[in-house]
């Protein structure tokens, strides 16, 4: 999915802390901790959230790959400390623990939705802690840090990633509302990130009524990019295509089940002439334009200079007080499934997940574009592109 850049994660939800190592920045790009944990506070917030939000207070320490306040070309490796560690130490000890201390945190009755079924049956264990401990969302926290620095670094070229809650249950903006990047923006540091207050409040409704009822709720978000310049990505080849990148790397944030470019989503019933974006050409600009943006700023596997727009649906959190019926992994016999601590939502973080994956792509596809060891030699490249584009 990544083609420059690298990204690996590691981490367990109640291990010692979350690691992320991205390889491929330019040197010379200047980044503090603070923009990571800006983002890092981000993905704690929003209505709906359980008990975890608040005994973790997510913070990374870099351990290497910046200097003095800027990358130096080399591997960004990330920390970041669970809180909750101190409760758990004995459970997820590394090493060998007296049973009678380790503590009785098994799972053997597998959640329907979550990974602890087929991961268990995957990795020959009845103990699908082993596996919800490395599923659970927890791990976006790492996806988040580094997306905070691909960030950085689109920020440098003046691209933008923004997300806001498009729906919470049947709680939604009317048929065919679509928010400015600027509506999105003055969203930032509401409840659930949603561009109009109205629609939040039903929300925030819909997110208690579920709680009250011991369960959970489903959603949709969108995320934004502004200010990508045309020809990002590339029609060459299946797995060039922006288009794929985008939808892989934001479908792979746990609880995502179906991601659209633009209006995606009308296009089964949509006719031809009604559904693409027709184009003019600005004199004074010396641009091409669109009144519209169905495509969603993508055309034929390549951004095309609109505002990329990105719509995600998340399915309800699988973790429900009310457990569905379950079969326990050891005897067999029917039970329902085991309740652990969860949330009733959480969309306003998959939304800030969404946006660091975004970041992701973005970055990694610019750096295929425009190259470069340093940021000045990045920046040399992009004006001369922006030069040609002017000239064309
Ligand atoms: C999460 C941490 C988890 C959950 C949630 C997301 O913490 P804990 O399991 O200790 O409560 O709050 O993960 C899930 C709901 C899930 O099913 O994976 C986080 O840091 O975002």
């Amino acid at each position: 999915m990544l083609r420059i850049l690298r990204l690996l994660t590691a981490g367990e939800s109640h291990g010692q802390g979350l690691v992320a190592l991205l390889d491929g920045i330019p040197a010379g790009l200047p980044i503090l901790a603070d923009a990571i944990d800006r983002d890092l506070g981000r993905r704690q917030q929003g209505h709906g959230r359980g008990g975890r939000m608040k005994i973790e207070q997510d913070r990374a320490q870099i351990l290497s790959g910046i200097r003095h306040g800027a990358t130096i070309g080399g591997p960004i490796a990330l920390l970041i400390a669970n809180r909750d560690w101190a409760n758990w130490e004995k459970v997820m000890a590394t090493g060998p623990v007296d049973p009678a201390e380790a503590g009785d945190r098994a799972l053997t009755r597998p959640r329907p939705g979550h990974a602890d079924l087929a991961g268990a049956l995957k990795h020959g264990t009845h103990d699908a802690r082993d596996i919800l401990e490395r599923a659970s969302a927890r791990e976006t926290a790492a996806r988040v840090a580094a997306g905070a620095i691909a960030r950085r670094l689109l920020d440098e070229f003046g691209i933008g990633v923004r997300s806001h809650t498009l729906s919470v249950g049947p709680a939604a903006h009317a048929a065919g509302v679509s928010k400015s990047w600027e509506e999105v923006g003055a969203a930032e540091g509401s409840v659930l990130r949603c561009a109009d207050p109205e629609v939040e409040r039903r929300m925030v409704e819909e997110i208690d009524r579920a709680r009250a009822a011991g369960d959970t709720i489903g959603g949709s978000f969108e995320v934004i990019a502004a200010g990508v310049p045309p020809g990002l990505g590339s029609h060459r080849q299946w797995d060039t295509r922006l288009s794929a990148r985008l939808m892989a790397a934001v479908g792979s944030i746990p609880s995502i089940k179906g991601v659209a470019i633009g209006a995606g989503d009308a296009a089964p019933a949509a006719q031809g002439t009604v559904f693409h974006d027709p184009i003019a050409w600005d004199a004074a600009g010396r641009r091409f334009t669109r009144a519209s943006n169905r495509a969603g700023g993508v055309e034929g596997g390549m951004s095309n200079g609109e505002e990329i727009r990105v719509r995600v649906w998340v399915k309800p959190l699988s973790t429900l007080p009310r457990a569905l019926p379950s079969v326990d992994l050891v005897t067999k016999e029917a039970f329902v499934a085991q309740v652990e601590r969860s949330d009733v939502t959480a969309i306003a973080a998959a939304g800030v997940v969404g946006e660091a994956m975004t970041a992701l792509v973005l970055a990694d596809a610019f750096l295929e574009k425009f190259g470069g060891d340093s940021l000045a030699e990045t920046r040399r490249n992009h004006a001369g592109y922006l030069q040609q584009l002017r000239d064309f």
